[in-house]
């Protein structure tokens, strides 16, 4: 391969229809010196346009492996897509916290490439999140994914600042906790806790472990206090705001991407409704439990990527369909009829860089199987699937 390119520039230099040696036998030193540069200039163009093209997270301050994960998500998003699974570590149906264990791995032989996580009570100072995950065994965990080569990407059902009910309370917040607010100090507390958090994440050489953060998603929906609704487009976009300030500049936190997750949308308007700006943004993406039901929503699925997919091509961002899943997974062939189906028909353009799917809590709360479950065989389809990355198909995404 080499010795044909080099060929080819040998006889595209050469002007005088002989081979290039016999010229440089006759010529004298200068010639030589003008064939050689441009040979090395004629190489230099060509290793750039092969390349990839460094992504530069919002961050300037971030970490090398933070920024080598952003360039090699981009990279992967133009070859195919990875496949994840929320706390696939943590818990399956009917088993908790077993070593070495997750149901996708039980059905199929190997991890999902990204895992989600959530933190949400971590701002509360709890030693376990919303559903009973200890923080300290999500930090092993996250190590572990790391060290594999995967991605970590955290989400974070926060309580109501204000009332103290869940995510779901839906009293006015988000003014109260902005930089003029009554409760600011709370969030400053907040905020302090997740910072120490990240900080916490470390490899084996000491080095930070770079995470994708998703905070304050599925806004575009009215169901979390922080949405749509519940503030105005004005206040959330200064509350991400801060919240990455503060975390960048104040707390010094560097191993962080962020990502921009609504839920369902139908135009871009509605898309970029609360996008808080290109400064400010790593990754966009969508969560999504409506349109996958079923194949007769899959026009309108595929929609959905397609938009996704060029609004982030045009701002130069990495897209992932951030969470989706059917729950229970009654449809046999769910995986290739519906999911797989949506996903190849999704232009050829740089897609997305995964899919993730929920948890798997109970028997009547999951979206990824388990040994013996209905949608079991499709499943294992779907893992053959080339475009279909799990964790053996990737390369390690924190190194160039
Ligand atoms: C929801 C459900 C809840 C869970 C929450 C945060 O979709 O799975 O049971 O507490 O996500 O993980």
């Amino acid at each position: 391969m080499v010795e044909t390119i080099l060929k080819s520039v040998l006889y595209f230099v050469d002007d005088q229809g002989c081979s290039y040696i016999y010229l440089l036998l006759l010529s004298n030193a200068v010639t030589m010196k003008i064939h050689f540069l441009i040979l090395l200039g004629f190489l230099l163009i060509v290793s750039f346009l092969f390349l990839p093209v460094y992504a530069e997270p919002i961050d300037i301050r971030a970490t090398i492996e933070t920024r080598n994960l952003l360039t090699n998500l981009r990279e992967i998003a133009k070859k195919g897509i990875m496949f994840g699974h929320q706390d696939a570590l943590a818990y399956g149906v009917n088993w908790k916290n077993k070593k070495g264990r997750s149901d996708v791995k039980s059905v199929v032989g190997d991890f999902p490439a990204v895992v989600g996580w959530d933190i949400g009570h971590l701002e509360l100072g709890r030693e376990q999140n919303l559903d009973s995950v200890s923080f300290k065994d999500m930090r092993r965990w996250i190590k572990k994914v790391y060290q594999s080569g995967g991605v970590n990407t955290i989400s974070w059902h926060a309580d109501n600042p204000i009332s103290g009910g869940s995510s779901w309370e839906t009293s006015p917040a988000v003014v109260s906790i902005l930089p003029e607010g009554s409760h600011h100090h709370i969030y400053l507390a907040w905020l302090d806790r997740l910072a120490g958090f990240f900080l916490s994440l470390k490899g084996n050489r000491g080095e930070y472990i770079p995470v994708v953060f998703r905070p304050f998603h599925e806004q575009t929906g009215s169901w979390f206090w922080w949405g749509r609704g519940h503030c105005t487009k004005e206040q959330y976009i200064q509350l991400w705001q801060f919240t990455i300030d503060y975390l960048t500049v104040v707390k010094n936190v560097h191993n962080v991407l962020y990502a921009y997750s609504t839920d369902v949308f139908n135009s871009r308007e509605e898309y970029l409704m609360f996008y808080p700006g290109d400064d400010y943004v790593d990754i966009l993406g969508f969560d999504d439990y409506h349109s996958i039901k079923s194949i007769e929503t899959l026009d309108v699925f595929v929609k959905r990527l397609n938009m996704l997919t060029s609004i982030a091509s045009e701002k130069e961002k990495v897209a992932i369909f951030s969470e989706t899943g059917l729950e229970t997974i009654p449809d046999p062939n769910w995986w290739t009829g519906v999911l797989l189906n949506g996903l190849h028909k999704m232009e050829p353009k740089p897609g997305i860089a995964w899919v993730l799917v929920w948890r798997n809590a109970w028997p009547s709360h999951h979206y990824a199987p388990y040994p013996g479950h209905v949608s079991g065989d499709d499943f294992k389809a779907f893992y053959r699937d080339k475009k279909i990355f799990f964790l053996k198909d990737i390369p390690s995404l924190y190194s160039k």
